[in-house]
């Protein structure tokens, strides 16, 4: 009974937040909405001198951008320095940037107007930015009320793990499987250090990493298993991975140490990414420091991003998150509750999928981990609570 009321006082919290949100988000400032314009709206401005431009990397007061003159032709060695326009520089905003790694961006140049040089690189000011076509994002660690978009305009999500050295958290995993399936974007799984795993004499442990890969395959989902970094990568395991990555704008993401910079390398960056050492490793800090947006030999853009350290994502309703669980949606609708929150009432049709075998117990404990807010810290910094860097 006790816990029944603490789920029901917990789901109509959640409620109650969204429903601030919405409002929020109804009446957001207008200058919020004066910098989003359609691209279709910026022929204007072009002609008048301003370029469209590509977010590179982002920090806290200014930005990198590189131009790009046509859709997914990002002048990557063209790199400006950017500042916000002053008109946009309001606090009382829900995002903790408006501009995120990824974000299309109008630029007016301020080459010559700039009385102080503050860098050799060209300088710039970002006056609109283009409708996203897809966002990942999570609850700001230090503005609980407030997104934090980690990327913009990617066109699949990498999820990378490493079996062993971080151990694999399958419920990151889950995570972020909930957030491409709310985007509609592709989701692919990148289970590194395989060569870890071979080694490993935790029989018990090896056999549910390979159950669960399989699981995750028979799901629909992409599945690669592979060593990224230590000896040279196999030609058959380099080619599976540029298959992936290959003419797309990808995010990857991941927590700290699991080769995700080390996959990168391998496919011709145009910017080689610093790999963890020895010594990084005893000051138990991340390697890749800033998401930035890379240029591929093999074609394409690749989005590196800093380890994270904390994950939560936005609460959802019952509803919302049982469509980022796939196997979950046949049973949506179901239930003898219509609101059913699917953790103890009676007749719930996606329990009895549980029970029946239909729904694997594993991804229902994700389901209820994210549901009652779990906080997805998780990997070798979560002891660390000296904040979080500027970047993701
Ligand atoms: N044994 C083994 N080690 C690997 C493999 N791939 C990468 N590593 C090592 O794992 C460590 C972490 O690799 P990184 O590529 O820096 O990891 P990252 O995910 O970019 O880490 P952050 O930038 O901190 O988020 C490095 O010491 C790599 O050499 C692998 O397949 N097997
Ligand atoms: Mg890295
Ligand atoms: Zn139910």
């Amino acid at each position: 009974m006790a816990k029944n009321w603490h789920l029901k006082n917990k789901l109509e919290n959640v409620e109650r937040k969204q429903k601030i949100f919405r409002k929020r988000e109804h009446t957001a400032t207008s200058s919020q909405r004066d910098f989003e314009i359609p691209e279709a709206a910026w022929a204007a401005d072009i002609e008048k001198g301003y370029f469209a431009a590509r977010v590179v990397e982002v920090h806290k007061k200014y930005a990198f951008v590189s131009p790009e003159p046509t859709l997914f032709t990002v002048n990557t060695r063209d790199v400006w320095l950017s500042t916000l326009a002053r008109k946009f520089m309001k606090n009382d905003r829900q995002e903790r940037n408006l501009i995120a790694v990824g974000d299309r961006v109008l630029c007016r140049s301020n080459q010559f107007e700039c009385e102080k040089q503050y860098s050799e690189l060209p300088q710039c000011t970002v006056e609109f930015r283009a409708p996203r076509t897809s966002k990942i994002s999570r609850v700001d660690p230090l503005f609980l009320d407030r997104e934090h978009v980690l990327a913009a305009n990617i066109t699949q999500l990498v999820i990378v793990a490493s079996f062993l050295a971080p151990t694999v958290k399958w419920g990151l995993i889950d995570r972020y499987l909930v957030l491409a399936e709310e985007e509609g974007l592709e989701a692919i799984l990148i289970l590194n250090k395989k060569d870890l795993l071979r080694d490993c004499d935790n029989d018990s442990f090896v056999e549910i990493c390979k159950e669960r890969c399989a699981h995750y395959e028979k799901l629909g989902y992409r599945v690669l298993q592979v060593q990224a970094g230590g000896p040279k990568c196999p030609r058959k395991a380099r080619e599976e991975i540029y298959a992936i990555f290959r003419n797309q704008v990808s995010l990857l993401s991941g927590h700290s140490g699991v080769g995700k910079s080390s996959l990168v390398n391998l496919m011709r960056p145009e910017l080689k990414q610093e790999v963890e050492t020895e010594e990084i490793l005893q000051k138990g800090r991340h390697t890749t420091s800033y998401a930035s947006f890379i240029k591929l030999g093999i074609g394409g853009y690749v989005i590196d991003s800093p380890g994270i350290r904390s994950f939560l994502i936005r609460e959802r309703t019952p509803l919302e998150l049982t469509i980022g669980f796939r196997e979950f949606r046949p049973y949506v609708g179901q239930c003898k509750f219509r609101k059913c929150s699917h953790m103890e009432e009676p007749g719930c049709a996606i329990l009895a999928a549980v029970e029946a075998g239909f729904i694997s117990r594993w991804r229902y404990q994700s389901y209820i981990g994210i549901l009652t807010g779990a906080t997805g810290r998780e990997g070798r910094m979560q002891n660390s609570d000296s904040g979080d860097p500027e970047s993701i």
